[in-house]
């Protein structure tokens, strides 16, 4: 059995390995001995979790290349193998090859990774809109709308959990319908933040005193967890973020319960305060 054959069965029983590693890990959220990223969940985590197995194959590739070559030198051009050293200093065609193939590598790897963060930035004509605040430490949810109503999210201890991923728990969640562009404001009402839900390929910086804009497109149901990703304080690994995705159906059930448990957010008082803060700002 020649060696690439050898290699190329590795490969095959390799893949097996890694697949059945990931049909066991579908809940989204993180799993022991991962390896890999959490199943996608949305479009952008699909082309995300692409183009990182594509740049996996191709910096193999190079690496073996560039080895071999370094191997081939070694063995070909010692001392011992070729005692009349060539007084070649320059080949055009070498350096031509060597200054074009880097090029068209680098060409290779920017069309999809342009292409990748276009399809991030541009928000796609938004179903619906939630704002989550970051808050030393948790996080809050705001639904304009949908009645205007807000919450709060906290981690719960071990005691509360109950069948919720330690650390990962949270008493309330922001529920979304499956299938359905959400645009999401990010921002944070004291320190820096970032909302973050890996199974989405979502990561955005929560600053003070300014609004953030991403969206996701959930493409399933289910639970999805993840984390607070900016170092934040004290309790920054005790504010996770879960997101419940429904279908709609339920999610209109879950409006009209939410509207009715989570007061409205105070309109009067927020006008009155930002007057006050306009009439200090004159002074
Ligand atoms: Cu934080």
């Amino acid at each position: 059995m020649g060696l690439f054959s050898k290699l190329s069965k590795l490969g095959v029983s390799l893949t097996a390995f890694f697949a059945m590693g990931m049909a066991a890990a579908l809940a989204s959220q993180p799993e022991e001995w991962q390896i890999g990223f959490q199943e996608a969940a949305t479009e952008n985590m699909t082309m995300i979790t692409d183009f990182n197995d594509f740049l996996l194959i191709l910096m193999a590739a190079i690496s073996v290349i560039v080895l071999g070559l370094m191997l081939y030198v070694m063995v070909r051009f010692n001392a011992k193998a070729n005692p009349q050293p060539s007084k070649t200093t320059h080949n055009t065609l070498v350096e031509v090859i060597w200054t074009v193939v880097p090029i068209v590598i680098l060409v290779v790897i920017a069309i999809p990774s342009f292409r990748l963060l276009y399809f991030q930035r541009e928000i796609p004509q938004a179903e619906m809109t939630v704002k989550a605040v970051g808050y030393q430490w948790y996080w809050g949810y705001e639904y304009p709308d949908h009645g205007d109503f807000a919450f709060d999210s906290l981690m719960l201890s071990d005691e509360e959990r109950g069948d919720q991923p330690r650390l990962l728990a949270t008493d309330t969640a922001m529920v979304v319908p499956v299938d359905t562009t959400v645009r999401v404001i990010v921002t944070a009402a004291d320190v820096l933040h970032a909302f973050a839900m890996p199974a989405f390929g979502l990561k955005m910086d929560a600053v003070p005193g300014r609004l953030n804009e991403t969206w996701f497109k959930a493409e399933r149901t289910g639970t999805f967890y993840g984390q607070c990703s900016e170092l934040c304080g004290i309790r920054h690994a005790f504010m996770p973020i879960r997101i419940e995705v429904v279908e709609k159906a339920e999610f209109a059930a879950w409006v009209e319960e939410a509207k009715n448990e989570y007061a409205e957010i105070d309109n009067a008082d927020a006008m009155v305060a930002s007057a006050e803060l306009e009439d200090a700002a004159r002074q």
